[in-house]
């Protein structure tokens, strides 16, 4: 998608801080961090959000949740971490390409909204 945000970070053209990258993921830091540690992670092929994961294949989400993972352990967050995305207005979903906060190195809240 030549018009989106993380498409334009996955091809280089708007710089981001890599933490990861394989054939199918990409990750970053977030330029806002909510927390020590937040990191986005992307599928490269774009989907809008959740709601489009119909048109993914198994393999693209997959690789996702395991770079989550291999994030975590990276980043050392053997006491825990939050994994959020955001789907749409209500849940105030700002850039409309699938992406997991990866959240932590701190104790939070035990409310999620
Ligand atoms: P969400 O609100 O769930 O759509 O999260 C989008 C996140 O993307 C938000 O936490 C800030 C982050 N973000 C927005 N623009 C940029 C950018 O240009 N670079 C980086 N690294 N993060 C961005």
């Amino acid at each position: 998608m030549s018009d989106c945000l993380f498409c334009k970070i996955i091809s280089g053209e708007i710089p981001s801080t890599k933490v990861y990258e394989d054939d199918l993921v990409y990750a970053f830091r977030d330029i806002n961090p909510q927390t020590p540690v937040h990191v986005l992670v992307i599928p490269k092929k774009h989907f809008a959000s959740i709601d489009e994961i119909d048109r993914a294949e198994d393999r693209e989400i997959a690789a996702c949740l395991r770079a989550v993972r291999l994030i975590a352990r990276h980043e050392n967050l053997e006491k825990g971490y939050r994994v959020i995305s955001n789907c749409g207005p209500d849940a105030c979903q700002s850039v409309p390409h699938l992406h997991f906060h990866i959240l932590g190195g701190r104790k939070m809240s035990d409310q999620m909204a």
